[in-house]
């Protein structure tokens, strides 16, 4: 770690500290009995509680490279997982074939980045990024603590350089979409916020018409969904309901905690190509 990293280190740190201590997770973990068939997250999350080890105890130490990253340059990015007395938490279950998954949005949720840090020990990862334009950006660290259930941690952080127009987020009446020569549809049983709601994507050749059935696993499993809420407060876990699915639907579950806009968005590979999906709606 260079010095300049120690710089930023010292505000992150203490806007983390003041945030927890504050009492307010701005992040929704909705990992839990509710869902069924996640085994591995309902066991670990059984024996939280047994001592110090919850989830508020946990945080997510982000620091930059640089104090003014800018848009449209490489910015390292490092994620300390601690405990609240800043000691490392060294082991972290894989979870989707990852210890850690960054998700990185910008605040208009237009911006949407998926990528995974590489695994340093003793619970610190890194990775260079860019960002695509000047302005706020949340990044969101998604893990499991052994023991503990999946959890999300998150950093508020200004990109300088020339912003990008603000983009309004507005719900989609209609949910289809075709995205590198996919036609995919978004549907749900029930859209209903507090309750669990299976959403279901359907994925066709955009010229052919044709259903794909052949989807590859993408991190474990026949996609991987992320859900945030219009002003990124709210983080959602989302959980495919067959995983071994290859199309042409692939079917997840959430809930959504309260009601109001929310964006989607779908990620799937299909030969060898990772293509992501974004929908914008609204939860009445
Ligand atoms: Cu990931």
């Amino acid at each position: 770690m260079n010095s300049k990293m120690m710089k930023i280190a010292i505000p992150l740190l203490l806007s983390a500290a003041l945030l927890s201590a504050c009492g307010k997770s701005d992040t929704k973990t909705n990992s839990g009995a509710e869902h069924g068939g996640h085994g591995a997250h309902e066991a670990g999350e059984q024996q939280v509680g047994a001592g110090a080890n919850q989830e508020k105890d946990v945080q997510a130490v982000f620091k930059l490279s640089s104090e003014k990253p800018r848009a449209k340059q490489d910015t390292g990015v490092s994620i300390q997982i601690a405990g609240k007395d800043n000691k490392p938490i060294e082991s972290l279950d894989v979870s989707h074939e990852k210890k850690l998954h960054l998700i990185v949005v910008s605040k208009d949720l237009s911006y949407f980045n998926h990528i995974h840090p590489e695994d340093k020990g003793k619970g610190a990862f890194q990775i260079s990024t860019q960002f695509p334009a000047g302005g706020e950006y949340k990044l969101f660290a998604d893990f499991v603590p052994t023991g503990m259930g999946s959890m999300t941690k998150s950093q508020w952080i200004t990109v300088q350089g020339d912003a990008a127009k603000a983009v309004a987020l507005e719900p989609e009446a209609n949910l289809t979409k075709t995205v590198d020569g996919k036609e995919v549809t978004l549907t749900f049983d029930k859209l209903q916020a507090g309750k669990a709601v299976n959403m279901t994507f359907n994925i066709k050749d955009a010229a052919s018409k044709k259903p794909i059935t052949n989807l590859q696993p993408y991190l474990g499993a026949v996609g991987h969904v992320v859900v945030l809420s219009a002003d990124a407060s709210q983080y959602l876990h989302v959980h495919p309901t067959d995983e071994k699915a290859a199309g042409p639907d692939a079917k997840f579950m959430t809930t959504f905690p309260a009601s109001g806009i929310y964006k989607i968005w779908g990620q799937f590979q299909h030969e060898g190509k990772v293509f992501t999906v974004p929908f914008v709606v609204k939860v009445p």
